[in-house]
């Protein structure tokens, strides 16, 4: 399956939940009126766009539809598109490049987003493209969190640099930037605990793994990856802001389209947030993870 269908069919839910109830709004309004526009919004909000961003694109849409003079509904879908699209655009850089590297990628987020899951499709899309990968597993908080990774790994077919549960994020951390330095890595990625019970604890954690990755590898580029699980809906902006506080987040993964009918949040992201969406996950599999596109994704979404 080529990159926009397995796309299409992770946003399948999302098209359900969103595209056909704009299908049936449209087709129930013999003209555009506000009404129309009220049922519109209520459309986005449930398909958590949020309150703000879906706000704000039906005010887009007035001015549109007022410049343009539409009164046919079924030419309101293309500019919702094109508004979906822009505000999807408007981010920072988004994807990635994977020929940028070297670089070290630390991957945070709460408990059960798709982390380690994220980390090695990750590994995959990268070794895939010819690089050499190692991974950290600073996620010692429990041992069963290091075999995932190392079964990630084998599957992939890279080496991860652990140490016993337990132990400092940071040390492992050192071990792997020291590892990636000796080989020559191209790409080091680190894992970690999903906790946010206790901010100043983490933030302190974050910030120690930060300064030993910029002390080991100095020149060496660093991204820092949130993980959002696109089936908490809203939530997921709420997390997002969390963990704004206490790190420099550089770019988000977007996990678990495939099982959300809520994929609007993307549009929330973008919009609320500025921080560029970078890969998104549509399903379990090594190769379930792409690349972030504003207008494949508006494309996808839209696409019949
Ligand atoms: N359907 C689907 N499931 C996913 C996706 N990404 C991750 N998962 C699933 O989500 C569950 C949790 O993934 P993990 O990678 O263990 O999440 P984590 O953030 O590392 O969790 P902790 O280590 O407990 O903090 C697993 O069952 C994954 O298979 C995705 O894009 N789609
Ligand atoms: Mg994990």
């Amino acid at each position: 399956m080529g990159f926009f269908e397995k796309l299409k069919q992770g946003l399948k839910k999302t098209k359900e939940q969103f595209v056909e109830g704009v299908n049936k709004l449209l087709a129930g309004f013999g003209v555009v009126d506000d009404d129309l526009l009220d049922e519109l919004e209520d459309i986005m909000i449930m398909s958590d766009f949020g309150v703000e961003t879906a706000d704000y694109i039906i005010g887009r849409l007035k001015a549109v539809i007022k410049e343009k003079k539409i009164t046919k509904p079924q030419e309101v879908k293309s500019e919702l598109k094109t508004i979906i699209g822009n505000i999807l655009t408007e981010g920072a850089e988004s994807g990635i490049d994977v020929n940028d590297v070297p670089v070290v990628i630390t991957v945070i987020g709460v408990n059960g987003v798709g982390k380690t899951t994220s980390i090695g499709k990750l590994a995959n899309l990268y070794k895939k493209s010819g690089k050499s990968v190692l991974l950290a597993a600073g996620d010692t908080f429990r041992a069963a969190a290091i075999e995932q990774l190392e079964v990630w790994a084998g599957r992939v077919g890279v080496d991860v640099i652990k140490q016993k549960e337990g132990s400092d994020p940071a040390a492992v951390l050192f071990d792997a930037c020291n590892a990636a330095k000796a080989r020559h890595t191209d790409v080091l990625i680190c894992d970690t605990a999903g906790r946010l019970h206790n901010k100043k604890n983490l933030m302190a954690e974050l910030a120690k793994m930060a300064k030993v990755a910029g002390r080991e590898l100095p020149d060496v580029k660093r991204e820092t990856f949130l993980v959002l699980d696109a089936t908490t809906g809203q939530n997921a902006v709420n997390q997002a802001r969390a963990f704004m506080e206490v790190a420099d987040i550089t770019g988000i993964i977007l996990t678990k389209l495939d099982g959300s009918s809520k994929g609007g949040i993307i549009v929330s992201i973008c919009k609320e947030l500025k921080i560029p969406v970078r890969l998104v996950g549509v399903g379990e599999k090594v190769d379930d993870l792409e690349p972030f596109n504003a207008s494949s994704f508006a494309d996808a979404l839209f696409d019949d």
